[in-house]
């Protein structure tokens, strides 16, 4: 089965739905095709601040709500970045090929700063795409999902396997971004042209994986809509009933027509009542799991010591063979 590589940053007690539809519901497809690696990426969440203890419970959080939505450790490798040292050796000497010029051209790089002012940015923030692209090489992935937010920093990593590969021999997989469908793009209810997202400034718009049900139901009862009444997709005029649209039809695998068809004729607040009830559904189950796994933190922490192992195996392979063809002195 082809490698494919993929992570979240437990950045968040809980995931938003975005999170679920855009990255959990693909992986969960692909996972019986793909000898897929799923990582919480804890590296990455402290390029900006966290609280130590809250990280430390976002992590365990996230790995298991991995699982809840689908990810099956038997079958997929699910495991803490921080758990495989070859992350952070692989990044280091990724770092001594990457061009400083290079780096800076990241435009995540260039909104986060911006948004942390530039004396709270660090230079972990600046190498993240780095690091990222350690991830992704140290499995020889051939395929790695993301959102087309993360597009440039895949090119990144694609660059980085051609010049090593150019520059010591063949070592690495070159991989290809898959990048998801537009349609499973989901914005923020309160805000329709932005992403939903962890760290969306204001929780309203957001919604919560880990939510009471109550609670999300009456979210999507708030979402802004228009002053239209017709329940039709058409992201430039109607982003709001739009988005709500896409997270109904990416829940249900329904088409958006035929749930346009549905609901003709009838106001937004039955539609928002079926989309209510869909989402219940959908994230109650999840919760359920994601609560019953975290009532015993010990034995998801021996599932995912496992899963790290598994993966040890496959990253210090690749990181021996790197340490040996850039000229590192073998110990002994
Ligand atoms: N709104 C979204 N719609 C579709 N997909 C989304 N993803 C995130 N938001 C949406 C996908 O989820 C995965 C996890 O990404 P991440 O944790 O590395 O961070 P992110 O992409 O920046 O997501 P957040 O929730 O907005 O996190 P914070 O607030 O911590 O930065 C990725 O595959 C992403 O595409």
């Amino acid at each position: 089965r082809p490698r494919l590589y993929s992570g979240m940053q437990p950045s968040a007690d809980s995931l938003q739905a975005g999170n679920y539809i855009g990255a959990l519901l693909q992986w969960r497809e692909m996972q019986s095709s793909y000898d897929a690696f799923f990582s919480v990426v804890d590296l990455h969440a402290i390029t900006v601040p966290q609280n130590p203890e809250e990280l430390r419970e976002k992590t365990r959080r996230t790995a298991a709500q991995y699982i809840a939505a689908g990810i099956e450790p038997s079958k997929s490798t699910l495991y803490v970045q921080s758990h495989v040292r070859a992350h952070a050796e692989l990044a280091w000497i990724l770092s001594t090929i990457t061009g400083f010029g290079e780096a800076g051209r990241m435009t995540q790089f260039k909104d986060k700063s911006q948004r942390y002012g530039q004396d709270s940015t660090s230079v972990g923030l600046f190498t993240y795409p780095v690091l990222m692209a350690a991830d992704i090489l140290l499995y020889q992935s051939e395929l790695v999902p993301v959102g087309d937010d993360q597009k440039q920093h895949v090119e990144l990593t694609r660059d980085l396997a051609e010049r090593f590969n150019s520059r010591f021999g063949t070592t690495f997989t070159v991989p290809t971004p898959v990048i998801q469908k537009d349609t499973a793009r989901i914005y923020d209810l309160q805000n329709p042209t932005s992403k939903m997202s962890k760290s969306a400034e204001s929780d309203a718009g957001v919604l919560w994986l880990l939510d009471d049900p109550a609670k999300s139901a009456k979210k999507i009862m708030r979402a802004v809509t228009d002053n239209e009444g017709s329940v039709r997709f058409d992201r430039e005029n109607k982003p709001g009933v739009s988005n709500l649209l896409t997270i109904y039809a990416a829940l249900t695998g329904r088409q958006v027509g035929s749930i346009e068809d549905e609901y003709a004729g009838r106001g937004y607040g039955d539609f928002k009542k079926g989309l209510a009830e869909v989402v219940v559904d959908e994230f109650g189950p999840v919760r359920e799991r994601a609560n019953a796994l975290l009532d015993d933190p010990a034995e998801l922490d021996r599932l995912l010591a496992a899963n790290a192992a598994r993966a040890d195996e496959v990253a210090d392979a690749t990181l021996a063979d790197v340490y040996e063809r850039v000229g590192l002195l073998r110990r002994v």
